[in-house]
C-alpha cells in the first residue's frame, strides 16, 4: 500500500483550516492579504535577502507559513491530540508554564522536528491545556470537570483512522484527505454551548479562559498566524484596514538581526452563542477567537536565551506594558534602549555562542589543514559560511501578553507560578522534546555534513 507523506497531510490541513478560519473569521483574510503585500515589497526591496532564502530553501514556507492555537480539558483529550497531530509528523516540542503569567493552562507546541520538513510545510500548533486544579471553587472545579468528562471532541471517523495511521505506519491519499475533513470538525466554531448560561456565567467569572474551555463542544482554533517578514509595517498599516492592534509588540525590538520571536494580535471577536438547558435557549455572546501575527528570527542558545530574559525582565521592571496602551510608547523605547546591550550582528552573535547557525561549504578552496580548524576560523577564511538557524518555537512571557490582550483587562488575576511539566508529560503520554537540544542537533548536523563535504574535495 503506498502511504502519503506526513509533510503533504499537514500541508492539506493547513490549507483546510486557513480556508475554514477564513470563513469563520473575516478579518483573518483581510490580514493574509496584507501581509502577503508586507512581504512581496519587503522581498522586492531587498532581492539579496529573497536571494538567500530561496537559497536556503526557505522562500516558499514563508507565505504558507502559519501557527494556530488550541485549549484543551482533559488528559485524554491532550493524549489523543498528540496522536492526531503525529499523523501530520508534528511532535511536543516545550514546555510553556503559564500560570505564573495568571493564566491556568500548561502548554506545549506540535511542529515537524526536520529541516526538510520545516521547509516544506512549518505548520505548528501551541496547545493548552486547563489547568482546574488552580481552581479555587471546589463546587465549579467539579462541575467543570464533569461536562468535559462528558464531551467528546473528536469525529468516531477521525479516531479510526488515526488508528489506521498508527497500524499501517501511515495512510494512503485518499484515507489522508477523509482524516483531514475528519479532524478539521474538532477545530471547528460551534455557536451552541455545552452548558447553561448560568454555569456559562460562573466559569466566566472564574476565569475567562475556563469559560472558554468548559462551555463548548470542542477546542475551537482560537487564531491561525501568518508569518510576515516585517512586523512593524503590518502593525502600522493594519488600522487602515479596520483591524486595531494590540498596544505593543511582544517580544524583541527591532533589530538590524531579528532574534526569537515578534509578535502582535488583534482583539477578540464577540460572537453570539446559544446556551441551552435543554428546554429553554438563551442568546449571548462569547469572544475567544483573534487574529495575530508573528515575524520570526534567529534561534538563541542557552546563553543568548538567558541574556534575552535578562534585558526583557530589565524593561518590564522598568515599565510595564499597560493593556490600554497609554504607555506604549515608553515600553518600546525602554525595550529598545535596554536591548542595546543584545549584539545586533551575525559574527558577534555567532563568536559570542548566543544563537545558533546552520553551516554549510562554500565551495572556496580549501586546505588539509583546514578539515581540523573551527568553524569560525573556517567562516572567516570564506570556506564555511553560517546562516542563521530560525526559531520554530513560542515564548512564554510573549504567549501570556498574547492571551491577556484577549482575555480583556480584568483577567490579569494572579496565580502563583507552578511549573508541573512532569504532570503534563504524564497526561500526553510522552516527554516534550527540549527545544534546545534540537537546534543544536541541527546546527551539529549541519557542520558536519560541511565538514564531509571539505574532507571530499581532499579525499
Ligand atoms: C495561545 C496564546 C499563545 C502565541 O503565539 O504565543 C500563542 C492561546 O491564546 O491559546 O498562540
Ligand atoms: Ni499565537
Amino acid at each position: 500500500m503506498c502511504h502519503i507523506d506526513p509533510n503533504a497531510i499537514r500541508t492539506l490541513f493547513s490549507r483546510a483550516m486557513s480556508g475554514m478560519y477564513r470563513d469563520e473569521v473575516p478579518a483573518y483574510g483581510t490580514l493574509l492579504d496584507l501581509v502577503r503585500l508586507v512581504n512581496e515589497a519587503r522581498l522586492e526591496a531587498e532581492p539579496s535577502e529573497r536571494a538567500r532564502l530561496q537559497e536556503l530553501g526557505e522562500l516558499d514556507r514563508v507565505s504558507e507559513e502559519r501557527h494556530g492555537a488550541i485549549r484543551l480539558g482533559t488528559p485524554q483529550e491532550l493524549s489523543t491530540m498528540r496522536r492526531l497531530f503525529a499523523v501530520m509528523g508534528m511532535y511536543p516540542v516545550g514546555y510553556y508554564d503559564l500560570s505564573a503569567a495568571g493564566v491556568p493552562v500548561h502548554s506545549t507546541a506540535f511542529r515537524p522536528l526536520e529541516q526538510s520538513a520545516l521547509n516544506a510545510n512549518p505548520f505548528r500548533v501551541f496547545t493548552s491545556l486547563l489547568r482546574l486544579d488552580l481552581i479555587e471553587d471546589a463546587e465549579l472545579r467539579a462541575e467543570a470537570d464533569e461536562v468535559l468528562s462528558q464531551r467528546k471532541i473528536f469525529t468516531q471517523g477521525c479516531l479510526d483512522l488515526i488508528a489506521r495511521a498508527e497500524a499501517d505506519g501511515g495512510l494512503t491519499s485518499e484515507e489522508a484527505e477523509s482524516f483531514v475533513a475528519e479532524a478539521l470538525e474538532t477545530f471547528r466554531w460551534h455557536p451552541e454551548a455545552n452548558v447553561e448560561h448560568a454555569l456559562y456565567k460562573r466559569l466566566h467569572e472564574a476565569h475567562r479562559l475556563v469559560a472558554d474551555v468548559v462551555a463548548f463542544k470542542g477546542p475551537h482554533i482560537n487564531h491561525l498566524t501568518p508569518r510576515t517578514l516585517d512586523i512593524d509595517a503590518v502593525q502600522r498599516l493594519m488600522p487602515e484596514r479596520g483591524i486595531a492592534p494590540k498596544a505593543v509588540i511582544e517580544g524583541p525590538p527591532a533589530r538590524a538581526v531579528p532574534i526569537l520571536l515578534r509578535q502582535t494580535s488583534f482583539k477578540a471577536l464577540e460572537e453570539p452563542v446559544s446556551y441551552s438547558d435543554g428546554v429553554t435557549t438563551v442568546d449571548g455572546s462569547h469572544t475567544a477567537r483573534f487574529g495575530e501575527i508573528e515575524q520570526r528570527g534567529l534561534a538563541l542558545t542557552p546563553k543568548g536565551q538567558a541574556l534575552y530574559d535578562r534585558l526583557l525582565a530589565h524593561t518590564r521592571g522598568l515599565v510595564r506594558p499597560a493593556a490600554d496602551g497609554s504607555n506604549a510608547a515608553e515600553y518600546m523605547e525602554t525595550l529598545e534602549r535596554t536591548f542595546a546591550d543584545f549584539p545586533d550582528d551575525l559574527e558577534t552573535i555567532r563568536t559570542e555562542g548566543l544563537g545558533y547557525f546552520r553551516y554549510s561549504a562554500t565551495g572556496k578552496g580549501s586546505s588539509t589543514e583546514d578539515l581540523a580548524r573551527d568553524p569560525a576560523t573556517l567562516v572567516t577564511a570564506g570556506v564555511l559560511r553560517a546562516d542563521p538557524i530560525i526559531y520554530e518555537d513560542f515564548l512564554p512571557i510573549s504567549a501570556a501578553g498574547i492571551f491577556q490582550s484577549n482575555l480583556g483587562d480584568e483577567a490579569s488575576q494572579g496565580f502563583a507560578a507552578n511549573p508541573n511539566r512532569a504532570r503534563f508529560e504524564e497526561d500526553l503520554g510522552a516527554p516534550v522534546i527540549d527545544l534546545h537540544q534540537r537546534y543544536a542537533e541541527v546546527e551539529a548536523a549541519s557542520l558536519a555534513h560541511a565538514r564531509a563535504v571539505l574532507a571530499h574535495a581532499h579525499a
